[in-house]
């Protein structure tokens, strides 16, 4: 059957970022039409992709039914929850100041002492080699470890007095984490999260989430 719906995806399923933004789609209860952009033709370099999706040549792009063009998956992300606030999941509180200010700390926790690391380990182990940029250096996987085990202990300690990064509700700084935790346990790296215990109970319910087995299954 047509697909009708007027939110527009460009991506891959099985890109990271692309996934970030399906979860936040699916939490949001969005129909929308994902467009695979064709990364062995090298689409996303094409002076077309450039000039009118992304001027950096990456994905994910949303184009929502009103036109506007967001790129980025965690700005497509905040763009979403905004523009379709009171529909489906609250993915960024907004009930005061401080709740909002807590929110961003937590995403900004995602960025800051998660992402590096666990991005750095999957493309050293996973992506370098599909890029034809050689072996992984095992040198650079270590020290990711070390770092992320470090942080991680950290989120022990925040978990343990709330359920979620942000508080007490699910986040998209939660939700942010997913694409890549996810290639850490099928690294078989899943230890950074099973090893501690509120961190393990975090990680279980924001992978059980409707929203991520969606994802999953469009892989
Ligand atoms: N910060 C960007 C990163 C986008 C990104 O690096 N996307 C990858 C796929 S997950 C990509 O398009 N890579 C192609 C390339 O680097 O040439 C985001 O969150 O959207």
């Amino acid at each position: 059957m047509e697909n009708k719906a007027k939110i527009t995806l460009y991506g891959l399923s099985m890109s990271t970022c692309t996934q970030r933004v399906i979860a936040a789609l699916t939490e949001k209860g969005l129909s929308f039409k994902l467009v695979s952009i064709d990364f062995a033709g090298g689409e996303h370099k094409s002076k077309n992709y450039l000039e009118e999706k992304n001027p950096f040549g990456v994905i994910p792009v949303l184009i929502d039914e009103n036109g506007f063009k967001v790129y980025e998956s965690r700005a497509i992300c905040r763009y979403l929850e905004t523009q379709y606030k009171g529909k489906g999941a609250e993915l960024i509180p907004t009930k005061d100041a401080k709740a909002q200010g807590l929110f961003e700390q937590a995403a900004s926790t995602e960025i800051s002492y998660f992402d590096p690391y666990a991005s750095g380990i999957v493309f050293e182990r996973v992506f370098k080699k599909m890029k034809g940029q050689g072996e992984a250096d095992e040198t650079k996987v270590a020290e990711y470890k070390k770092q992320l085990n470090t942080n991680l202990d950290v989120y022990e300690k925040i978990l343990s007095k709330q359920p979620y990064l942000a508080g007490e509700t699910f986040t998209l700084a939660d939700l942010f984490h997913l694409p890549y935790g996810a290639w850490l346990v099928k690294l078989g790296e899943g230890n950074f999260f099973e090893s501690r215990p509120h961190v393990k109970q975090w990680w279980d319910k924001i992978t059980a989430r409707v929203s991520w087995k969606t994802v999953q299954a469009m892989e």
